[in-house]
Formats: structure tokens, C-alpha cells, sequence
């Protein structure tokens, strides 16, 4: 592609755990991460998102970086138990006031807010009550979703219903990666319907609230490709495949679950149920960081686990392995299967070599060529006709990475956790340049 779109959405993403900090104040309620954050062994360097990048305070100043940067979108989510601290009945009127003064910031700096409904931060009370293994959650979800566009449909109009289904699903459920940390194939089959249950209730609530709504689902489809050619390990990409990249978009967009699911899942499904998941949506999120390497890991409760990439696979930065043009089939692919437009809205490079040098600058060519690769895999999958409409990087600012704590950056903006100093990286410039030109620097200068 010689040039992008001049309507071509080019936005950054964070989410609320993981910058707001500000986690015991103006009332909000604990959740799941907050938990999770103080069991031991629960984050790698023992951190917490109690202070984070304090974008709770801070956030003019994240906004005028963004302004800056030239960005037209911020995708942010909302902290459901900083608006309802007990996850349902008396809501925060604090928590309402910071997420308004944010959009009210914004939109007065010609930035459109994008808010993201669920990041993962379940309120803790509503995981005391079996969190997404109880059925009632997808309504408790629905009220949050209704208070949420009650309060600022007015001003804001793009909406995904939630954040890498499949991701909080099997490493909360299956998998002890993240809170809440349960591993039990049963809870896990009802946390995927219970959440495809309550995305399709927030499509609901929120096309009959928000006149004009723009309303998507994001989801984290990567390639699952088997370590190696022995057929059990074949097996155990293809259930991954099953429950990673098929478990929410078929039953959300095409109305059914993929048949091996399809058969775990019955027990859970009552009538009526593929009808209220699959309601019409608007675009397509994408988030994509690189294709998985599955293997047979009896270890875990499916009998698959990860597996390690190619010892020769290129990466930069975390490590994980970088394949631009598995990015580029997987937007054609998403293009023809599921005929939304597609937003990318995350892609980027993390990892653990980000600091000032002398002169107080952060130099970080890794995630210039990182995000360049994606930038032009991208172009290429928009040539070849993929319906591609924006990307936002991951992420604006270097913040809580979850399991790794803060050992992982990924920000554009350097942010010095100490002082709370931000400094813009190497990388925000090159973004910028690419913002108002349509096109990767390098090509200017070629
Ligand atoms: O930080 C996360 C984000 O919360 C979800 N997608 C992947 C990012 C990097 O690991």
C-alpha cells in the first residue's frame, strides 16, 4: 500500500487495571486482579495496578501526549467496580465523574473515545458468587452496560462489548494464568457461554441506549500452529484452535459454536440462547501479536499447553515470536469469514530493555521495525481486499502487564514508575509521522 486512507483510523489502547492506579480511592470496589495481585505468585515481580501509571490523576497530561502524537482514537475500558464497587445495586457517583471528565477531555482535544465495557477487572463480589460460571453474570454484566450508556452515550459512540474473550476465559477458567484462576473444564465451558451470553445482552442495552451506536467485540485470533508434526500434538492445536479463535466470534457473528464445542457446551445452553449471543454487531476487533505454538501438556486441564516458537524465530523485545505476514493472512481471513470491517485494535512490542539514555532520551528501534512489519503486513492484507478501518497500538503508555507485573513495556510513552515522569519514545514520533502522512516514515525518506 503506498498510502493509507486519509480516513484511516489510527488510534492507541490501554486499559483500566492496568494504567489507572488509584485503586483504593473515591470509592472504587476491589476486583478479581486486585485479588489476584496479592496471592503469592500471582504476578511475577510481586507488583500491583494500585498505583500503575496513575492515568486516574494524570490523564490530561496522557491526553495532551495523545494530542501530540496526533492520534484520533484512545480506546480505554471502563473499571466496572470503580462505577458499581460491589458489581451490581449502589453505583459510585465518584467512579461516573472521572470516566466523564476523561470523554469531556477527549472530545475537547478532536480525540474520538473508544471505551471498552470489560478488560478483565471483574468486580471481586460478583467472582464471590461464582463470577462467569454463574449464568446471572451476563445480566449483572447487561445493568453495568446499561449504566455505562445511559450515563455517557451522549458523547460516546464507539463500544466493544469486551476485550479478548478468549483470553480471560481459558487463563482464568482452565488455565491458572490470570484471575481468578480456576482450572476446571466444567467452569470453563460455562464461562464461554455465560460471556458470549452477556456480550450479545450489552449489544442489546447498548444499540437500544445509544442512538448511533458503532458497537464491536475484540477479539485476540491468533494462527495455532503445532510445535511439532507428532498428531497429538496436531490434537492439541486443534482444541486450542477451538477454544481460542472459534469459541466467541462463530456463535457471536455466524450464530453456532464449532462442533466439538458445540457437544462440550450443550449442558449449558438453554433455549433461545444462540439467538440472544448472536445479535448484529458493527466491526470486528482484532488484537494480534503473532501466531501460538500449541503441544500436548497433560499438566493442564484440556491436555494442551503452550508450546515454545522455532528456535530461528525472528522477535523484538518480549520475545515472542514476530510473523508480519501471519498477521497479514489472518486479516484476510477475518475479512472473508466474518464480512465486518475490521479494526485492529491492538497490536505491538513489550519488552524489557525501554530506559532513558544519557540525554534523557528513549531510543527503541525494536519497536519502530516491530511496529513498521505489522504497519505494512497490514497495507498488504488491505491490498489483497481486506476491510481494514484503523489501528491502535499497544499500548499509549508503558504500564501494568498483568502476570509480568511491570517487567514489560510496551508503551509508546516511556513512563518512569517512580516519579510518574512520562517521556515519548523514539516510537511515538515514528507513529507520528506516520499519522499525518499515511505513510511509514522510511518510505518518506526512500
Ligand atoms: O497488556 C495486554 C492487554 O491487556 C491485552 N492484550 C495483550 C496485551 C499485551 O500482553
Amino acid at each position: 500500500m503506498n498510502s493509507f486512507p486519509e480516513n484511516f483510523l489510527w488510534g492507541v489502547s490501554t486499559s483500566a487495571y492496568q494504567v489507572e492506579g488509584a485503586a483504593a480511592e473515591d470509592g472504587r470496589g476491589p476486583s478479581i486482579w486486585d485479588t489476584r495481585c496479592r496471592l503469592a505468585g500471582g504476578v511475577t515481580d510481586g507488583s500491583t495496578g494500585d498505583v500503575s501509571a496513575d492515568h486516574y490523576h494524570r490523564w490530561p497530561e496522557d491526553v495532551r501526549l495523545m494530542k501530540d502524537i496526533g492520534v484520533k482514537a484512545y480506546r480505554f475500558s471502563v473499571a466496572w467496580p470503580r462505577l458499581l464497587p460491589r458489581g451490581r445495586g449502589a453505583v459510585n457517583p465518584a467512579g461516573l465523574d472521572f470516566y466523564d471528565r476523561l470523554v469531556d477531555g477527549l472530545l475537547e482535544a478532536g480525540i474520538q473515545p473508544w471505551l471498552t465495557l470489560y478488560h478483565w477487572d471483574l468486580p471481586q463480589a460478583l467472582d464471590d458468587l461464582g463470577g462467569w460460571t454463574n449464568r446471572d453474570c451476563a445480566g449483572w454484566y447487561a445493568d453495568y452496560a446499561a449504566l455505562v450508556a445511559r450515563r455517557y452515550g451522549d458523547r460516546v459512540k464507539h463500544f466493544a462489548t469486551f476485550n479478548e474473550f478468549s483470553v480471560f476465559t481459558l487463563f482464568g477458567y482452565a488455565i491458572p494464568w490470570a484471575a481468578p484462576g480456576v482450572t476446571d473444564r466444567a467452569c470453563h465451558l460455562k464461562a464461554i457461554h455465560h460471556v458470549n451470553l452477556a456480550h450479545g445482552a450489552g449489544v442489546d442495552v447498548l444499540r437500544a441506549l445509544v442512538p448511533g451506536a458503532s458497537i464491536g467485540a475484540i477479539h485476540n485470533h491468533q494462527k495455532v500452529l503445532p510445535e511439532h508434526g507428532k498428531p497429538e500434538y496436531q490434537a492439541a492445536a486443534d482444541l486450542l484452535d477451538e477454544h481460542w479463535n472459534r469459541a466467541f466470534p462463530d456463535p457471536q457473528i455466524l450464530g453456532h459454536y464449532s462442533p466439538r464445542l458445540a457437544q462440550d457446551i450443550e449442558p449449558y445452553v438453554q433455549a433461545g440462547d444462540m439467538a440472544r449471543i448472536c445479535r448484529p454487531i458493527d466491526w470486528f476487533g482484532l488484537n494480534h501479536y503473532g501466531p501460538i505454538f500449541a503441544r500436548n501438556d497433560d499438566k493442564f486441564v484440556w491436555g494442551y499447553g503452550w508450546g515454545d516458537s522455532p528456535p530461528d524465530s525472528p522477535s523484538y523485545g518480549v520475545g515472542w515470536p514476530v510473523f508480519p505476514e501471519v498477521f497479514r493472512d489472518e486479516l484476510i481471513t477475518l475479512s472473508q469469514r466474518y464480512r465486518l470491517p475490521i479494526y485492529v485494535t491492538e497490536n505491538g512490542c513489550g519488552g524489557n530493555v525501554d530506559a532513558p539514555d544519557a540525554a534523557g532520551k528513549v531510543v527503541d528501534p525494536h519497536r519502530i521495525t516491530y511496529l513498521g512489519l505489522f504497519v505494512d503486513a497490514m497495507g498488504q492484507a488491505m491490498d489483497a481486499g481486506a476491510d481494514v478501518r484503523g489501528y491502535f497500538v499497544w499500548s499509549l503508555l508503558d504500564n501494568f502487564e498483568w502476570g509480568s507485573g511491570y517487567t514489560q513495556r510496551f508503551g509508546l510513552i516511556y513512563v518512569d514508575f517512580a516519579t510518574q515522569q512520562r517521556i515519548p519514545k523514539e516510537s511515538a514520533g515514528w507513529y507520528r509521522q506516520l499519522i499525518t502522512t499515511g505513510r511509514q516514515p522510511r518510505c518518506e525518506t526512500a
